[in-house]
């Protein structure tokens, strides 16, 4: 695995060790902003690309020779693992993910069935070996939240407010609680085969958690994350990454979840985070849509958020989101040299 020449500055970052300077990577940085990845997906259905272990091994890897990212993220999506375990999804361009048979009672979760990463997603693992055979800097296995992914389960696709979610919650407690656990087992078991395989670290996007307040995540969704985050720690030492969008208000109750890093979206700054009380590694947390401005702008505030980041030991830049397909591949390798250059010691 680690060549000579493998970069482990972002593994260094999680764990708040020194760096020569500080790391980035963006989420989505494998994406249709590119014109190699459009012309793949011309070729195949989302899940064809992911599924194919060839086509993610070159999707994956694109964002790290084209922009000099340090670390890689797997291809593939949060809803992955969810097909084998009996939920009729599909990728629809332009979209997300939408579902055919969403559920909305006790009897739709029992229906769920249980992963073995193995037999069901041997393509995953399949993918994860070849790539950390090949990549020089570290890889990043993911996987959905629980909250997140019963929000596209039961939606049946994208959602702006989430109340057939949340209502689920209130009404169906029971069903509730069995749903967080059925999909957090679900959790563990894939995060368990992804780090088996060799992935250097873990990110676990909860990215609409944030609809939540703080009482009710503690209530509804806090255990499950104790638990998915405590069995992993129990069984391996790769870091741990939680992100989510709009959650700046649960940051105090992420802080005492085992995690490595927390990973901010632009609303919450880095400096805010810190004055919070929060020692962890941060991550972020540029705003997206800044990559449409000029130059001018997006170096000022990628230049503010870098000297917030590196007043405490354990920064890695990223943007608050993921990369629009509107970006230009030239801005982000600008934002990438700007990043390496500005911080190096
Ligand atoms: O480079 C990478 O980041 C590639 C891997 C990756 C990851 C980590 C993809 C590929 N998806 C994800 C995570 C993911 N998928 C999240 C968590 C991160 C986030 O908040 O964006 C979520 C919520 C999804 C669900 C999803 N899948 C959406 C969002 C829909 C919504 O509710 O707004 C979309 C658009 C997809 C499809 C998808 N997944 C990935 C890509 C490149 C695409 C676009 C596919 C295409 O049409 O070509």
């Amino acid at each position: 695995m680690a060549s000579q020449s493998f970069n482990d500055t972002f593994l260094r970052a999680c764990r708040q060790e020194p760096t020569e300077y500080i790391p980035v990577w963006y989420m989505r940085q494998a994406g249709r902003y590119q014109p190699e990845y459009r012309n793949i997906r011309k070729k195949y259905s989302f899940f064809e690309m992911s599924e194919i272990p060839e086509v993610c091994v070159e999707v994956t890897s694109l964002p790290v020779k084209q922009l000099g990212v340090d670390a890689a993220i797997l291809f593939a999506d949060i809803m992955t693992p969810l097909k084998p375990i009996g939920v009729d999804v599909e990728i629809r361009s332009g979209v997300g993910p939408v579902i055919s048979n969403p559920v909305r009672s006790i009897q739709d979760v029992s229906r769920l069935g249980e992963l073995e990463p193995e037999k069901d997603v041997p393509f995953v693992i399949e993918a994860v070996k070849m790539l950390t055979q090949q990549l020089s800097v570290p890889l990043i296995g993911f996987a959905g939240a629980p909250f997140t992914l019963a929000s596209y389960i039961i939606e049946g696709g994208p959602s702006k407010n989430y109340y057939k979610t949340k209502g689920f919650m209130y009404s169906n407690t029971k069903a509730w609680h069995a749903l967080m656990e059925k999909l957090g087992s679900m959790t563990i078991t894939y995060l368990q085969a992804q780090i088996r395989a060799g992935a250097h670290a873990i990110q676990v996007f909860d990215s609409w958690v944030g609809a939540l307040n703080q009482e009710d995540y503690r209530e509804y969704v806090a255990p499950i994350m104790q638990k998915i985050f405590s069995t992993l720690k129990q069984t391996s030492d790769v870091p741990i990454i939680y992100f989510g969008i709009g959650a700046g208000h649960l940051l105090q109750e992420w802080d005492k979840l085992p995690v490595d890093v927390i990973g901010l979206d632009w609303r919450t700054s880095i400096q805010s985070a810190r004055q919070q009380g929060i020692t962890k590694t941060l991550q972020g947390n540029l705003d997206p849509s800044l990559l449409l401005a000029p130059w001018e702008v997006i170096e000022k505030k990628a230049k503010e958020i870098l000297d917030q980041g590196m007043e405490h030991p354990g920064y890695i830049f990223n943007l608050g989101h993921g990369i629009f397909p509107e970006v230009q591949v030239e801005t982000l390798q600008r934002l990438t040299d700007l990043v390496h250059h500005y911080t190096k010691k």
